[in-house]
Parts: structure tokens; C-alpha cells; sequence
């Protein structure tokens, strides 16, 4: 918990320098072995994350959250929850994405769960990070079938920007462009440079479906000031800090 209250100005500090930041999201679900995920995350704080992102759409526990953040915490980067629910709270972290899923079609998601989550965030005492996020392109992610989300296609960014501007102006840190975690296709760049003028000075992230150093670097290029990748951690440990490398080289 030793970032609590400094992620946010961390963050903005080196993104107002120019700085490309990476975070590495790790799924609590997905997690079988925690000696494993310590290695794992040992290479790529090595390597130059930024910070780590716990969290996932389906089935997660307070329990096991705590038990990813607590390995987080031996790293000296920030844990930083990414909850696709309230269950997804953890007591141990630093801070939180209190995302909104601007493009659902239930309340729940643009609101409602941060209505219940809220008051018990308030009592742990998580730095909370207010996030606009919003779905791109792929209907059957998991995200966009839990979220209830209507994605917005990758020809019409204007609908992008529109929604990026709205959550500016309601005073959100952060934008997320998400194409979901194992997106066949990440967000287009022409999608992220159009977002990224718009919204100016808000910090944004792109995540979903980077595989490769070379497409980090092109999203990067378009204007994300933080990529997120996660499967490419789980899949294929190597090319992952070839991004991250990459992406600190630039
Ligand atoms: C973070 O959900 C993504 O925005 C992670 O996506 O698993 O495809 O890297 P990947």
C-alpha cells in the first residue's frame, strides 16, 4: 500500500514529461500457480512496467485479488484494481479504476456498481482513479457480454471521440479505449490519434489485443500515453517485455 495516494500524480508526472507508460493486467481468475505469477511479474517490472492492473470480467474474489496484490507489493510498483464488479475490491491494493463502461446499455455499468462499491471503497482507503471506459470493436469480448456494452465500430471514431470528450467533461482522469482482453484486432491508430486530440491532456490507455512490439509501438505512436496488455503476459512471456522494452526505448 506504500503508492496509496501518490498513483494518480506518479502517473501524471511522467506522462506530462513525455513519458510512454505500460501496465501489465493480470486476471485473478486465471491464476493457478502464485510462485509462477511472482516470476512472471518479477521479469516485467525488470523490464520497466509501470504498474500492474488486477482484475477481469468474470468470477473474481476479494480472497484471491489480495492474494496477486500482496505479490504486487514485494515489486515496489503500484497495484492498481481494474474490477469488472464490486467483487473485484481488494483490501491491499493501492488504487482503483473506477471505470465506467460509458458505452453499456445497463446503468449498472455506468454507475450503478460504483454506487454500491463506493462506501467500501471509501473505508479501505483506495486511491481511486476516475476512468472513462469505453469498448471498441469487438461484440463477443467478454467485456462487451458481461458489460453489456454496444461497441463502437473501428470506422466511426467520431462516436470515440464523442464519448471520450463526454467523460472529460465530467471530470474523468483517464480514458480507456478497450477492445477487450484476446481482441482479434487492438483499437485502430486512426481511433486512438482522433481520441487522443480531443481529449488533449487527459491520460489516455489503450489496451486489448497487443501482441506484438511493433502494434504497441504504433498505438503509442497514435497518442495512448499507457498501454495494457495481459494476454501476451499469460501466452508469451518474451514478446511481452519485447514490448515493454520497446515502448521505454521510444
Ligand atoms: C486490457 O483487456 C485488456 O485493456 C487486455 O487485453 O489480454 O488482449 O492484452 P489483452
Amino acid at each position: 500500500m506504500k503508492w496509496r495516494g501518490r498513483v494518480y500524480e506518479t502517473i501524471k508526472r511522467s506522462v506530462d514529461k513525455g513519458q510512454k507508460l505500460h501496465f501489465t493486467l493480470i486476471d485473478p481468475e486465471k491464476v493457478t500457480d502464485l510462485k509462477e505469477l511472482s516470476n512472471t511479474l518479477k521479469k516485467v517490472v525488470d523490464a520497466g512496467t509501470d504498474a500492474i492492473l488486477v482484475g477481469g470480467s468474470l468470477q473474481v474474489y476479494m480472497d484471491d485479488v489480495e492474494k496477486v496484490v500482496e505479490i504486487i507489493e514485494e515489486l515496489g510498483v503500484p497495484s492498481i484494481l481494474f474490477p469488472g464488479s464490486p467483487a473485484g475490491l481488494a483490501r491491499n491494493a493501492d488504487a482503483i479504476l473506477f471505470i465506467s463502461l460509458l458505452n453499456s446499455d445497463d446503468p449498472y455499468y455506468i454507475i450503478g456498481a460504483h454506487v454500491v462499491a463506493a462506501p467500501i471503497i471509501k473505508r479501505l482507503g483506495l486511491e481511486v482513479l476516475p476512468t472513462g471506459y469505453i469498448i471498441v470493436g469487438n461484440w463477443s469480448a467478454s467485456v462487451s457480454v458481461v458489460g453489456k456494452a454496444r461497441p463502437i465500430p473501428h470506422d466511426k471514431p467520431g462516436i470515440g471521440v464523442a464519448y471520450a470528450l463526454a467523460a472529460k467533461f465530467l471530470g474523468m482522469k483517464f480514458v480507456y479505449l478497450e477492445a477487450g482482453s484476446g481482441a482479434p484486432q487492438p483499437v485502430p491508430q486512426n481511433f486512438v490519434e482522433k481520441v487522443k486530440k480531443a481529449i488533449d491532456d487527459t491520460i489516455l490507455i489503450v489496451g486489448g489485443g497487443i501482441r506484438d512490439a511493433e502494434k504497441a509501438l504504433a498505438i503509442i505512436n497514435a497518442g495512448a500515453d499507457i498501454i495494457v496488455t495481459g494476454t501476451v503476459v499469460e501466452e508469451k512471456l518474451d514478446e511481452a517485455i519485447k514490448i515493454i522494452s520497446a515502448i521505454k526505448k521510444r
